[in-house]
């Protein structure tokens, strides 16, 4: 049994965005409403640019399934792109400062920063999604559910409460164009990109992902490229023009002593059913993880994305051709994007998930590892209770 994985493929303005899956068992029947609901929400948000009135994001699943369910061989997901232009495409000269354009261009050793750009682009998200939207497919199976929401656009920020039900959050989300749970703070974050879109200008933000019904144990403490938080971090902090992920509490466990920090262990005989095994933690600071692994708690991932750096009013640059100074090149650009990253990080922490979920429980059957999550939830609630777990 291959690894949970995937690799993706294409440019933002070649025919196709691809992504090649392998590692899901065979049995397991891939919904295509799910796939595509997660690509239409990734394509929408506040403050999107005019591409996304050129582009209708549907799945193809060219492989690896027979009759709506995976046969255990590798999946090829396709998202045709509508503005298939590359061959024609002009050459981009004027380095965005805060793109990938620059740092490209000197690596490829070329004054077209088109080479980098088509690459670079965050238009490769779509398959990035579509991956995580399959591996929900098998999450939903053992109860497990991811949810990503906008926390901070600009200056606007809203608490969302630990305490709050997953299901009432989707809700709230999807009940308004940026994909925050508070009406008010929505309403005030629209507001602010109305204006910076008016003033030429763009906006970042900050996310947060949550996953419930995640089983402990998942992860591992014993290799450093095993620990599910840096796993997470690293999916995360590759999605484009990310700066910084947080765990749980994150930065702010700085300022306070590990006696405030930590998330004292209580037990309680009648919760033992759900999946954090009765292990009751008040507080969630570490946000699910602890020494890498899953402890059964709500999984809770917070990201900054910079302001988009393709901007209308232009930065200084430098035109790599003449080498004399230049304003940035500009054709149109999302003014905000961070409704759509929420989706993007939803996903691919679900993906990241899956991934140590099989690591734990693989099989090349969906039956096998339904069998080898049931088993290990067994022993896992008899702990204690039951001396001999081996
Ligand atoms: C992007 C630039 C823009 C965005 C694109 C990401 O594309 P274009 O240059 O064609 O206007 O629209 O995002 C998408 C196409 C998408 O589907 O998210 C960039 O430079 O990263």
């Amino acid at each position: 049994m291959a690894v949970l994985s995937f690799r993706t493929a294409g440019e933002s303005h070649g025919p196709q965005m691809l992504a090649l899956l392998e590692g899901l068992p065979a049995g397991l029947r891939l919904d295509q409403e799910l796939i595509n609901n997660e690509l239409r929400r990734r394509q929408g948000g506040y403050g999107r640019s005019q591409r996304q009135q050129i582009e209708r994001d549907e799945i193809q699943i060219l492989s690896g399934w027979r009759q709506g369910v995976t046969m255990g061989s590798p999946l090829v997901l396709m998202v045709p792109n509508q503005d298939s232009r590359l061959e024609i495409a002009p050459p981009v000269t004027q380095p965005r400062p805060g793109h990938a354009d620059f740092a490209g261009s000197i690596k490829w050793l070329t004054t077209d920063c088109r080479t980098t750009l088509e690459r670079a682009s965050a238009r490769e998200t779509a398959v990035r999604v579509a991956a995580g939207a399959v591996a929900k497919c098998l999450l939903r199976h053992f109860g497990i559910s991811v949810v990503g929401y906008v926390e901070q656009i600009g200056s606007i920020r809203c608490t969302v409460e630990s305490s709050r039900d997953l299901n009432q959050l989707r809700f709230e989300r999807d009940d308004n164009e940026v994909y925050c749970p508070d009406a008010r703070s929505a309403e005030a974050m629209i507001d602010q990109i109305r204006k910076a879109g008016a003033e030429g200008d763009t906006l970042g933000g900050v996310i947060e992902v949550r996953a419930q019904g995640v089983p402990p144990g998942l992860g591992s403490c014993v290799q450093w490229d095993e620990r599910l938080d840096g796993r997470i971090m690293q999916a995360v902090g590759s999605i484009q023009a990310i700066k910084g992920v947080e765990i749980g509490g994150g930065f702010a466990l700085a300022h306070q002593r590990g006696s405030q920090v930590h998330d004292v262990i209580e037990y309680d005989p009648q919760q033992r059913a759900a999946t954090h095994l009765g292990f009751v933690r008040r507080t969630n600071n570490a946000g699910g993880l602890e020494g890498g692994m899953t402890n059964g708690q709500t999984l809770v991932v917070r990201a900054v994305m910079k302001p988009i750096s393709t901007i209308r009013k232009g930065m200084k640059t430098v035109n790599l051709e003449s080498l004399e100074e230049s304003v940035s090149a500009y054709e149109r650009s999302d003014v905000c994007a961070v409704p759509a990253v929420s989706v993007v990080a939803e996903n691919v922490v679900a993906f990241e998930v899956a991934r140590v979920f099989l690591a734990k429980f693989g099989g090349d059957t969906l039956g096998e590892v339904t069998q080898a999550y049931e088993w290990f939830m067994q022993q896992a609630r008899n702990l204690g209770v039951k001396p001999d777990h081996s």
